[in-house]
């Protein structure tokens, strides 16, 4: 069996980790590592922050403070809701880690010695006030497309479209808010060009196992033809290539690793870091990384969201290939589309948002923990979108953890506690050989010549084990192709399978005419209980945990790091192995899972709009403005004539609007399409910037700007004043 290497995407510490991440590329790696540790594979699952790059920058000036202090923040922050949220990482690092700078530039220089890399004199956009080149991010225009302001440095929000950032008209240093100039500096490229073949057969070699979705835009660049991409940037706050000697000072100064070429070889870094931790314990010799990356023995699957896929599946296979070095690419990059929140995307800047940090704060309690790894994973964006809403997070709870998993558990137990003097009951009389028989009749289940069921197992009992049998079987076949929902579901109706063999058996009846009978029947619930918290456990591994406990198996897995152990059994193939013998004492159950209210709900998804009030109330201080800056803006009041929809935009109206009088009307367009029929708006007053320069939209030169109201929300309302004496052309101050 090989032992498999898993890494999930590393999230910039510029935020907190929020529900849609989760349900992306961590807690289906943290399912799937689990499910492996307890079948006894020798797993390595590495994650950490990322931490270079203007994704840091950005937010670092808009918190006032540096980046150092931002990833700190956020790489701590991250980490401890990640380990409250049960995320079971051998490491999780960080790119600012110095050994990781050293083997990324690693990296850089044997590319450079191989020829791999070329040199290139690129026009850039230069602050000359900042001193600094513009990053894409740090430049906004006109969109050479559409006409949109506000446009990016690399791609236009209105109208999708990418492109150089020289191309934007009317640029702007978001730094400054200067006119930036365009000045010359040189990058090296990479000769991703020279790799085209290779992925080629890497990407179609895979082509059966791989998810859709990651094998169509994996081939769609590739078809593209796989061009030469700037593996290095001008950026103070990243991996210095200065100190290079293969390149001149004069050359290097002041450049920087592309950060997403150095956050990839982040996996490699963390894995020799948890290495070395473990040869400090004795435990692994410093080479022992390369088992992981290297050779038939082991495997490598890179767990991300649809956003980071070609960084997976071509870059990072094509570097790993470019070392000839005997790294291994990845068996499979089961890439998770996106979570929705209450049908909206998630918005950090809308605070549209579950941040895993605030939820664990509202519930600290495991069970919640629980529910929301539950719920999460019974919504895996698997092949689509998915949504995560309050009200299914309660009924996923409510009827299934607590209704299904949580009654059988309960009930099992205490009738065991109240008949059986709290110990796994004797098997006597005619159940005497019952559990040999069980044993051997369950081991035929899978040898394929299933024999005939002994006498002592009555036909609930031979349904319950098929049920367990076959059960186990779905789920592992799920695992194994990364279908977590498919194999949750399964987990699932073992327990519905559990309940309904409790019920059929009615020990609370026959325990009045046969104690034996009723011992046999707890004693089989009793190891499926066991069987349950096993099988629970990569999902909920918190309360597989409270279940080993009840059944005082505090030592029992629930998939947690191996790395660290000689021998690692296989539980879950044995997860029915009947452990529980006769007379252990079973430890009264509390309730797994308690109900939760609408209350809970409702208060919930209040807090959703409320911050947004919130967040708009607070204007930062240094974004004061002078009252002669507000003079400039001409506002005015204006009739809307005609109104009507601009072809291919889903947001944009065209409006003929009139001041004072007749001939004095303008065209202006308009982003409000979303919320009003063109024909609402006819004959309404509204108020306008009247003093823009003019622009072009979507073809259509506008003459102003339409003032609105949005409350992040998805409410939106234009201005128009309130008295119907005040019509087109007057003043608004
Ligand atoms: N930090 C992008 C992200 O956070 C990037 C992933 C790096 S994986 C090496 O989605
Ligand atoms: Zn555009």
């Amino acid at each position: 069996m090989k032992r498999t290497l898993i890494t999930s995407a590393l999230p910039y510490a510029n935020g907190y980790i929020h529900l849609g991440h989760c349900a992306g590329a961590y807690l289906t790696a943290d399912i799937y590592a689990r499910y492996l540790r307890l079948k006894g594979e020798e797993v390595m699952y590495v994650c950490g922050s990322d931490e270079h790059g203007v994704a840091i920058t950005i937010a670092a000036e808009k918190e006032k403070v540096t980046p150092k202090d931002i990833i700190d923040k956020y790489h701590y922050a991250n980490k401890e809701a990640f380990d409250k949220f049960g995320m079971s990482f051998d490491i999780y690092s960080r790119t600012s880690n110095p050994d990781h700078a050293a083997d990324a530039l690693e990296f850089f220089r044997d590319f450079l010695q191989k020829g791999l890399l070329v040199e290139k004199e690129e026009a850039q956009f230069y602050d000359p006030k900042a001193q600094m080149f513009l990053p894409d991010r740090y430049v906004e225009g006109i969109c050479p497309n559409c006409g949109a302001d506000h446009a990016r440095g690399d791609q236009c929000d209105a109208c999708g479209a990418y492109y150089d950032q020289l191309n934007l008209k009317e640029p702007k240093s978001l730094v400054t808010g200067d006119t930036p100039i365009v000045k010359k500096t040189t990058h090296w490229y990479m000769q991703f060009n020279k790799f085209q073949e290779f992925l080629e057969n890497y990407i179609e070699q895979n082509a059966g196992t791989w998810k859709d979705n990651v094998l169509q835009q994996s081939r769609s660049w590739l078809k593209q033809g796989f061009s030469e991409r700037a593996i290095t940037r001008d950026l103070s706050w990243g991996i210095s290539i200065g100190d290079v000697p293969e390149i001149p000072k004069e050359k290097s100064a002041g450049k920087a690793l592309y950060v997403w070429f150095e956050a990839v070889l982040g996996y490699i870094t963390a894995t020799k870091e948890i290495i070395r931790q473990l040869h400090k314990e004795g435990k692994a010799e410093l080479g022992d990384w390369e088992k992981w990356w290297k050779g038939d023995g082991a495997r490598y699957i890179a767990f991300i969201g649809k956003d980071n896929i070609v960084f997976h599946t071509l870059i990072f296979p094509a570097m790993l290939h470019a070392r000839n070095d005997g790294y291994n690419v990845p068996e499979n990059v089961p890439a998770n589309e996106f979570l929705n929140l209450e049908g909206e995307k998630f918005s950090k800047s809308r605070n549209w948002s579950i941040e895993l940090k605030e939820f664990e704060n509202d519930f600290p309690q495991e069970n919640m923990i629980s529910a929301l790894r539950y719920t999460l994973a019974m919504n895996f964006p698997e092949t689509k979108d998915a949504d995560f809403t309050w009200k299914d997070f309660q009924a996923r709870n409510n009827n299934e953890l607590s209704a299904i998993f949580g009654n059988f558990i309960n009930r099992s137990l205490q009738f065991l506690i109240k008949n059986f003097d709290g110990k796994v009951p004797e098997l006597t009389g005619e159940y005497a050989n019952f559990v040999s028989d069980v044993k051997e009749y369950y081991k035929s289940l899978n040898s394929g010549s299933k024999c005939e069921a002994p006498a002592s197992l009555n036909s609930n009992d031979v349904e319950l084990l098929a049920a367990v049998n076959s059960g186990i079987a779905k789920i592992s076949a799920n695992y194994d192709k990364f279908r977590f929902r498919d194999a949750i579901t399964e987990t699932m109706n073992i327990a519905r399978a559990a309940n309904k063999y409790f019920n059929d058996e009615e020990p609370w009846k026959v325990i009045k005419t046969s104690c034996e009978a009723c011992a046999k029947s707890v004693y089989l619930c009793m190891q499926t209980a066991k069987a349950l918290a096993v099988l629970f456990a990569p999902i909920v591994p918190m309360t597989s945990k409270a279940i080993f406990n009840f059944l005082n198996m505090p030592q029992a897995a629930t998939g947690e790091s191996t790395l660290r152990l000689d021998v690692r059994p296989d539980y879950w193939n044995n997860a029915f192995d009947f452990a529980l013998e006769s007379g252990t004492p079973i430890n009264t159950p509390e309730l797994l899972f308690s109900r939760i209210e609408q209350e809970t709900i409702d208060a919930q998804v209040a807090k959703l709009g409320e911050k947004n009030s919130q967040h708009a109330a607070e204007i930062p201080q240094d974004e004061l403005i002078e009252f002669a800056d507000f003079e400039k803006i001409k506002l005015r009041t204006a009739k809307v004539i005609t109104a009507e929809k601009i072809k291919k935009s889903k947001k944009l109206l065209k409006l003929c609007v009139e001041l004072s009088g007749e001939n004095d009307r303008r065209t202006i367009v308009a982003g409000i399409s979303e919320h009003y029929a063109p024909e609402d708006l006819i004959g309404k007053i509204v108020v306008i910037v009247a003093n823009l320069k003019p622009a072009k939209l979507m073809g259509t030169e506008s003459f102003g700007m339409v003032l609105a109201a949005s409350d992040g929300n998805g409410n939106l309302s234009v201005l128009s004043p309130i008295s119907d004496k005040i019509q087109g052309g007057a003043e608004v101050r």
